[in-house]
């Protein structure tokens, strides 16, 4: 860190989902090993712990005395933000990449002293890389990313969670009435793309902070607000229904949650 330069860093980060890329589609080719973490929907691939094993060497390499928190390994071991924390999820949305093929992402994110630093969304099949933070800006591979514009719930697309709608945990029912639509992924890395992009006034759903933390670090630096869904300061060390939307469409979804 202290030789490094952030830039330097953001570039040797993509070379790493570069290596992740390369290797996802190697594993491919041959079938996968899937296992069940909690329940027939949490699923883990041999691909989510060879991506994460890569990602945790490379770090080690850049960072030695980092702190790590990765979703394939012992995360819960770390009990404080301060100094340089590293966050892997090393496929977001397993359930889309063993079903699909598609719609999965790599995502990384730098902390320092419990501050967003950078992060990294990969895109895997659509071979994009968002990266960036709040001394870099946002980018999409060599473009940078505008701040979306300030558009209502009423006038945009909602990105929720499916198992909170059909729930209708937190007023998720009434925020899909009252937007223009919804829309249902499968990966938090590419519903967070779409609200990075402006194509959704927001994405809310129950996560865990390896799902939200690249997020985080891009949203905020353009502008989106990134809450929990009563509009709290969101805890990096814990699992929480976490909210990012437009100034306007949060405000609007936070109020829903007030009794
Ligand atoms: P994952 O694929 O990395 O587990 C849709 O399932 C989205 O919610 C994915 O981004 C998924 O991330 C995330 N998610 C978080 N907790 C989950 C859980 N317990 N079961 C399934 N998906 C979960
Ligand atoms: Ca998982
Ligand atoms: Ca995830
Ligand atoms: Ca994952």
């Amino acid at each position: 860190m202290e030789t490094a330069t952030l830039q330097e860093i953001d570039t040797t980060v993509k070379a790493w989902l570069q290596e992740a890329r390369t290797l996802v589609y190697q594993c491919m080719q041959n079938d996968l090993t899937v296992e069940q973490k909690t329940g027939r929907l949490d699923l883990v691939t041999n691909v989510d712990k060879q991506v994460e094993q890569l990602l945790r060497g490379k770090i080690k390499t850049l960072m030695p005395t980092a702190k790590i928190i990765g979703e394939e390994n012992d995360h819960g071991q770390i009990k404080s933000m301060v100094g340089a924390v590293w966050f892997i999820d090393p496929i977001d949305g397993t359930m889309n990449f063993i079903k699909q093929r598609d719609d999965f992402a790599i995502m990384l994110a730098l902390y320092i002293d419990n501050q967003p630093i950078l992060g990294w969304i990969m895109d895997v099949t659509k071979n994009h890389i968002y990266h960036g933070g709040p001394q870099l800006g946002v980018w999409r591979d060599d473009e940078k990313l505008p701040v979306p514009a300030d558009i209502t719930l009423n006038d945009g697309l909602i990105e929720l969670s499916a198992s909170r709608l059909v729930a209708n945990e937190m007023h998720f029912e009434e925020i899909a009435k009252m937007s223009s639509g919804v829309r249902i992924i499968g990966s938090a890395g590419i519903s967070f793309i779409k609200v990075l992009e402006g194509k959704a006034v927001g994405y809310a759903s129950k996560m865990k902070p390896w799902d939200f933390a690249a997020a985080k670090v891009l949203l905020e630096t353009n502008k989106i607000l990134v809450t929990t869904i009563d509009g709290k300061e969101i805890d990096m060390l814990l699992s929480s229904t976490v909210l990012s939307a437009t100034a306007s469409a949060h405000m609007q979804i936070v109020q829903l949650q007030q009794p």
